[in-house]
């Protein structure tokens, strides 16, 4: 960093004329003052009613104050999106709290039911988060599919080319850049060359177990650099630079500058004396550094030593002035763990709280008289008019346009469906994307695909041949010019409504997670649809919990699945994702088995995606597996059963012995045993379970409500279903999946159930050995049967 810092007043003008520092300064002690209140209160002050831990990371939060504060107060505009690091939400919230967006009561709630979240979360703490936090790396490499979106959106001229675009902000913690997701994530968005993003690393070189390698930061810097990012230092704050250009500075700047990571830390615990002393003894004949360091006392030379970029309120401002263009900036920021605590420094201060002693001193300290800890004007060495018109001035605190909202995109009463005799649920998915991509209109121009380098081997190449691949600029595809045949167009341009993705599963998630916040982030709705072959869920999962966990609305298309891809092996069968589906919240699976079935419940998703209430997001698991196909018209009743989860296609006589219950690919299997045994068994019933997690969680609900005495007389779905069957009636049910997923619908009624499905390994084969040696072949389900009716 250039020595003379540049005056910030300089470099930042408000809306109601030049920065006032002296009050941004204010504004950061507050603050930081308030997340460790809270955190204290929390712990210390709110009485505890089950003995267990509440916690909180104080020395987290003050290592990012000065930083916070800046962006805030200062440097963000209303269209610019920001994600906090998790351990950073009291920040955060204390920041709101100042704009007047969150109440002093659910701050005394913090990480109580109903009060301030442990970490930034969107739906809990309201429309002042825009991105949720807590696994660490994801909400870093979240806003570069936010950034991604927003190009998206802007190419497409749905959002105005008019308006400033928003800068997409990850205040990332320096631990973070440990997560291999960050470096996919930057590869991937590297090829998609985007724009407005800044990564904020609070470099205090400490995690939650120790220190940060100082050499991996050396690698860290390049590879951004490597990717074409801005990669911006902010290593010193002014004091520093001061004491650098007096006689004796140029020692002390290289002593720093040589100090181990560990040294300078436990330096930062131990004090003015100690530094002293250390550097002292590390430079014994530099007589000019002596008499420099003799010119501050203890409590001074702490002061200086630890005035790092990040702490330094004209540094940091001057650094995010410095930004020289639209390319995404990395800001690599030196800080303390724990600046200006008794805390800071200690390699085990991830988790420390002060104690009722060190928080009275450090009240004292911050001059906040007793009984006014939550008072945003006590102790303010400034007069609270300036206090609080350097906040009214805050371009960001415009509380009409936190959160934005999108009108819903018209479904149409039904989807196109080619009718055809043999299809499997991956092929019909392919076809129905490729029939509305012709038919044109809101809802083709609304959806957005992505997927990790599965697109046409996911059934996605007709709606890509129509649509285009997504790419900032206009490219041709090579293999059409000169004419090689191809079955795929790739066209890439802005117009494109594909965004290929690498392999990585990890990405695919996370560009839906920002994909399906688009409403919300920038008041342009999508329909995002992801591919990605079933297993690979589990390569994901965390990012797919947590876009889930944002609200974020998409459908996830899964396909092949289970072990009927067969003669493809062991390692690419899924087994546990159907329990996946039903165990994930704010995602509703469904495994259908026919095309007609699919058709109904797209067009249900569709809608399910927009609905801000009680909506979510869907995962389809499908097969490639080829079955003939029902000829029949779905009725009204039909459609609704089966977007309900379940409907019977043989049902079952009043006080029926028995019924079978399949999901997806195995259909016919399921309906061959059915004919083998209704011969002998009248009267039973074949149930077709289009989504056992709608069926239970469904039945769920109401069971729940039940227990609070409300709604007695309405009833599931399931039970619906399941009321012709006599009371001491058996089940047995078939899944290409773990056969836990369907057993539960015993429970139901009290009925016996036989789960058949798969609950180990696969290996090789066709589907004819595999079902027989994994026994969910016809002859399986109707021995199961026989064995129950003996
Ligand atoms: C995926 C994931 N793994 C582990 C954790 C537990 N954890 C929380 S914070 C943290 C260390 C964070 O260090 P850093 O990012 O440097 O944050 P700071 O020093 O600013 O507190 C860990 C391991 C987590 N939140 N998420
Ligand atoms: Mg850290």
């Amino acid at each position: 960093m250039n020595p003379s810092v540049a005056l910030a007043q300089e470099a930042h003008t408000t809306r109601s004329g030049a920065v006032d520092l002296e009050a941004l300064v204010e504004i950061e002690r507050k603050v930081r003052w308030l997340a460790a209140w809270t955190i204290h209160h929390a712990n210390h002050v709110r009485p505890s009613r089950d003995g267990i831990k509440v916690g909180g990371h104080q020395a987290s939060c003050a290592s990012l104050t000065t930083i916070m504060t800046a962006l805030y107060m200062q440097v963000l505009r209303s269209q610019d999106r920001v994600a906090v690091k998790p351990h950073a939400s009291p920040v955060l919230h204390a920041i709101e709290y100042l704009f007047g967006n969150q109440s002093r009561e659910k701050l005394e709630r913090f990480r109580a039911f109903g009060g301030a979240q442990s970490y930034p979360s969107r739906t809990k703490d309201g429309d002042f988060v825009d991105f949720s936090t807590g696994s660490v790396g994801l909400g870093a490499a979240v806003t570069n599919f936010a950034a991604l979106t927003q190009d998206y959106l802007r190419l497409k001229g749905m959002l105005s080319a008019d308006q400033t675009p928003g800068r997409m902000v990850a205040l990332v913690g320096d631990a973070e850049l440990d997560e291999g997701n960050i470096y996919e994530a930057l590869l991937d968005t590297w090829k998609h060359d985007i724009r407005n993003l800044w990564w904020i690393i609070d470099y205090n070189r400490q995690s939650l177990d120790g220190m940060v390698n100082e050499q991996l930061f050396r690698l860290i810097g390049r590879f951004f650099r490597a990717v074409g990012w801005n990669v911006i230092t902010l290593k010193y704050g002014r004091k520093l630079y001061d004491a650098f250009t007096q006689p004796g500075g140029r020692g002390l700047k290289n002593w720093i500058n040589d100090c181990p990571n560990e040294v300078y830390s436990a330096l930062t615990f131990q004090g003015g004396a100690a530094w002293r002393a250390q550097i002292q003894a590390d430079l014994p004949d530099d007589a000019a550094l002596h008499n420099l360091l003799a010119s501050y006392d203890d409590a001074a030379l702490h002061d200086l030593m630890t005035n790092l970029g990040g702490h330094c309120m004209e540094a940091v401002l001057d650094t995010f002035a410095r930004v020289p263009n639209d390319l995404p900036t990395v800001f690599i920021c030196y800080t303390v763990k724990g600046h200006g605590l008794p805390l800071q420094g200690h390699k085990d201060n991830h988790a420390g709280l002060m104690n009722p002693r060190q928080m009275a001193a450090f009240q004292e300290a911050m001059a906040v008289p007793a009984g006014r800890e939550w008072d945003p004007y006590a102790g303010l060495s400034i007069d609270r008019q300036r206090f609080q018109a350097a906040i009214d001035a805050a371009p960001f605190n415009r509380p009409a346009d936190l959160r934005k909202r999108a009108p819903r995109i018209k479904i149409p009463q039904e989807l196109p469906l080619a009718v055809t005799s043999k299809s499997s649920t991956q092929e019909s998915f392919g076809r129905i994307l490729n029939d509305i991509a012709k038919q044109g209109g809101d809802l083709a121009d609304r959806i957005v695909t992505t997927s990790p380098d599965v697109t046409v081997s996911t059934n996605l190449g007709g709606w890509v041949n129509q649509r285009g691949l997504f790419h900032r600029r206009e490219q041709g595809d090579e293999f059409r010019a000169r004419k090689v045949p191809s079955a795929q167009k790739w066209i890439r341009s802005p117009q494109g409504q594909h965004i290929e993705l690498g392999i990585a599963e990890n990405n695919l998630f996370l560009n839906l997670a920002a994909l399906g916040l688009s409403h919300n982030l920038f008041g342009e709705r999508l329909l995002p649809i992801g591919t990605l072959y079933d297993p690979f869920i589990a390569r994901g999962l965390d990012a797919l919990n947590y876009a889930c966990y944002q609200d974020a609305r998409f459908m996830v298309v899964a396909t092949p699945s289970g072990i009927t891809l067969a003669p493809e092996g062991g390692a690419h069968q899924s087994i546990s994702t159907p329990m996946i589906g039903m165990g994930q919240p704010g995602l509703i699976s469904f495994e259908p088995s026919y095309a007609d079935e699919l058709a109904e419940i797209m067009r249900w998703s569709f809608e399910f995606m927009q609905d801000e209430t009680a909506g979510g997001s869907v995962y389809l698991r499908l097969s490639t597996r080829t079955l003939d196909q029902p000829e029949r018209r779905l009725n009204a009743a039909m459609k609704s059963a089966i977007v309900k989860g379940g409907y019977w296609r043989h049902a079952p006589a009043q006080g029926a012995p028995m019924a079978l219950a399949y999901s997806g690919a195995l259909a016919p299997e399921a309906a061959a045993a059915y004919q083998s045994l209704a011969e002998r068994m009248p009267g039973i019933g074949l149930l077709a379970v289009t989504s056992t997690d709608r069926l239970y969680n469904d039945w769920q609900d109401l069971e729940r409500l039940r227990l609070t005495g409300a709604d007695q007389d309405a009833m599931a779905h399931v039970e619906d279903l399941l009321e012709p069957l006599a009371a001491g009636a058996r089940l047995v049910t078939v899944i290409d999946g773990h056969p836990a997923s369907l057993a539960w619908l015993g429970a139901v009624r009290g009925h016996a159930v036989a789960p058949l499905g798969v609950n180990a390994f696969g290996q090789c084969g066709d589907t004819i050995d595999l079902y027989r040696h994994y026994q969910i072949d016809a002859e399986a389900i109707a021995a199961a049967a026989a064995r129950f009716a003996k």
